[in-house]
C-alpha cells in the first residue's frame, strides 16, 4: 500500500480524498496555489507544498511544479481528483515516468476515450449500443449530409475532441446542414485545436444515466449501479440521484451488463463511469466515458454502503476488486451548491462568507471545504459544497433534502440553495418525471 499521496487538487473532493487516506493511514500531500492558503484541505494535509499563483494554469494545472512537489515530499502516488489534470494523458504517463502511480486511468485508456468519435466505434465493436449515425469521423459536408438522409433528421453533429456540450449542433433539414457544419467546426477547432466531427441520430428528450464501474489491474471490472444525471443547466449538472427513478431491474442489469462489456475491452483500470442516452423507450446508448472519479460519486457511495476513493486507492495499489455486484438498497441524492446567484442566470459569486452554518441529522451528508470566514477566490470552479441526502426511498430523500436545505445557512455571497428549495416544490421534478430539457423550462420566479 501507498505510504504517501499527493492530491493534485483542490476544494472539497481534495479534502475527501484527504479523509479517505487518514482513515487507511497514509499520509498526505496538500498542493495549493496562493489564493488558497486558507482552504481547508491545506490545514488538513500532512504536509502542504504551494505550486504557484491563482491561475489554474500557473497552479493545479502546473505539471512541473506538481511533479516537484511530489518528488521533495517523496509522494508514492498521486490523486488527481476531478477536473484539473484527471484527464490529462500526458500527466498521467509523466508520473509513470518518473515512478509516480497515478491513481486514476492510464494514458492509452484516457486517449482512447478522449476521443469521442474512436471512443464510439470501441464501445460499438465491443457490443455496447450506440447512437446509429456516422461510422468514425465525417470526411466532408457532403458524406454528412448523405447519412442524415439515411438516417433521417433530426440529427446532432458532435465534435470528436468534444466536452460540456460545445461543437455540437443540431439539425432538423438539409437546408441547415452546411451552416451547422460550418460553425460546429470553426467552434470545435477553437475551443479544442480539433474539428474532427461525427454525426448522429438526434434522441428527442432523453435521460441522463450514467453507470459506475472499477477495474482492477487483473482484467476485473465491476459496476456499482447508476446515477441520474438529468437535471443539469448548461451541461453543468446541478442535481444528481441513485437509483434513477426511472430505472427497472432489467434495464440496470442490461446497462450494468454493457457498461462492463465496454470498461472490460479497454482492460479499464480504476473508477470510471459509461455516460448513457436513455430514451422514452428505455433504449440506451453510449454517450461517452469518463476516465476519473466524479463529482457526484457520493450518491452512489451512499445507496451501496462503499468509499469509492478507499477503492479507487486499493486497485491504484494492486488489491484486486472482489467482483460481487451491488444493487441500490437506498435513495441518495446531491444538490451542488454553487457560487452563484439563482436569480441572476446564474452568475457567479464569489467572496467573503460572513456566516456558515451546515446542516446535519439522520441521512444528512455535507462534503465542503469552506466555513464561516472562507473567501470564495474568482479564479476556480463555482461549487463550494455538496449536499447529500439519504433515506429508504425516494419521497423520504426528498423529505431530508428539503428539510436540510432549509437549515443551511451561507451568508455573505450568493448560492444556488434556493434554486434547491425551488426545485424540490416542483411537481414533475418530485414525481421523478424529468428529461434533460427539464432545466430549459424551469423557472425559480423572483426572490422572496
Ligand atoms: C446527444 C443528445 C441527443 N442525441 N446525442 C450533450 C453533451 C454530450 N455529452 C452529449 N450531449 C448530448 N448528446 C444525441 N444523439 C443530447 C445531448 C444533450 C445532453 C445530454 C446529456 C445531458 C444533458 C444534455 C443536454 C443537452 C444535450
Amino acid at each position: 500500500m501507498f505510504k504517501k499521496i499527493l492530491i493534485a487538487n483542490r476544494g472539497e473532493i481534495a479534502l475527501r480524498i484527504i479523509r479517505t487516506c487518514k482513515e487507511m493511514g497514509i499520509k498526505t500531500v496538500a498542493v495549493y496555489s496562493t489564493a488558497d492558503r486558507e482552504s481547508l484541505h491545506v490545514r488538513f494535509a500532512d504536509e502542504a507544498v504551494c505550486i504557484g499563483p491563482p491561475p489554474s494554469k500557473d497552479s493545479y494545472l502546473n505539471i512541473p511544479n506538481i511533479i516537484s512537489a511530489a518528488e521533495l515530499t517523496n509522494a508514492d502516488a498521486i490523486h488527481p481528483g476531478y477536473g484539473f489534470l484527471s484527464e490529462n494523458a500526458k500527466f498521467s504517463a509523466i508520473c509513470e515516468e518518473y515512478g509516480i502511480k497515478f491513481i486514476g486511468a492510464t494514458a492509452d485508456q484516457i486517449n482512447s476515450m478522449g476521443d469521442k468519435a474512436s471512443a464510439k466505434d470501441t464501445m460499438k465493436a465491443a457490443g455496447v449500443p450506440t447512437i446509429p449515425g456516422s461510422e468514425g469521423l465525417l470526411k466532408d459536408v457532403k458524406q454528412g449530409i448523405e447519412i442524415a438522409n439515411k438516417i433521417g433528421y433530426p440529427v446532432i453533429l458532435k465534435a470528436t475532441a468534444g466536452g460540456g456540450g460545445r461543437g455540437m449542433r443540431q439539425v432538423w433539414k438539409d437546408g441547415d446542414f452546411e451552416d451547422a457544419w460550418n460553425s460546429a467546426r470553426q467552434e470545435s477547432a477553437a475551443a479544442f485545436g480539433n474539428d474532427g466531427m461525427y454525426l448522429e441520430k438526434y434522441i428527442e428528450d432523453p435521460r441522463h444515466i450514467e453507470i459506475q464501474v472499477i477495474g482492477d489491474q487483473f482484467g476485473k471490472v465491476c459496476h456499482l449501479s447508476e446515477r441520474d444525471c438529468s437535471i443539469q443547466r448548461r451541461h453543468q449538472k446541478l442535481v444528481e440521484e441513485a437509483p434513477s427513478p426511472f430505472m427497472t431491474p432489467d434495464l440496470r442489469e442490461r446497462m450494468g451488463a454493457a457498461a462492463i462489456k465496454g470498461a472490460t475491452a479497454v482492460k479499464y483500470e480504476g473508477a470510471g463511469t459509461v455516460e448513457f442516452l436513455v430514451d422514452k423507450h428505455r433504449n440506451f446508448y453510449f454517450m461517452e466515458m469518463n476516465t476519473r472519479i466524479q463529482v457526484e460519486h457520493p450518491v452512489t457511495e451512499e445507496v451501496i454502503n462503499f468509499d469509492l476513493i478507499k477503492e479507487q486507492i486499493k486497485v491504484a495499489s494492486g488489491i484486486p476488486i472482489s467482483g460481487k455486484s451491488y444493487t441500490p438498497e437506498m435513495h441518495a441524492i446531491e444538490c451542488r451548491i454553487n457560487a452563484e446567484d439563482p436569480y441572476n442566470n446564474f452568475r457567479p459569486s464569489p467572496g467573503k462568507i460572513t456566516h456558515f452554518h451546515s446542516p446535519g441529522g439522520h441521512g444528512v451528508r455535507v462534503d465542503t471545504h469552506v466555513y464561516a470566514g472562507y473567501n470564495v477566490p474568482p479564479n476556480y470552479d463555482s461549487m463550494i459544497a455538496k449536499l447529500i441526502c439519504v433515506a429508504q426511498t425516494r419521497d423520504e430523500a426528498l423529505c431530508t433534502m428539503e428539510r436540510a436545505l432549509s437549515e443551511f445557512v451561507i451568508e455573505g455571497i450568493k448560492t444556488t440553495i434556493p434554486f434547491h428549495l425551488k426545485l424540490l416544490q416542483d411537481p414533475n421534478f418530485r414525481a421523478g418525471n424529468f428529461t434533460t430539457k427539464f432545466m430549459e423550462s424551469f423557472e425559480i420566479g423572483s426572490e422572496e
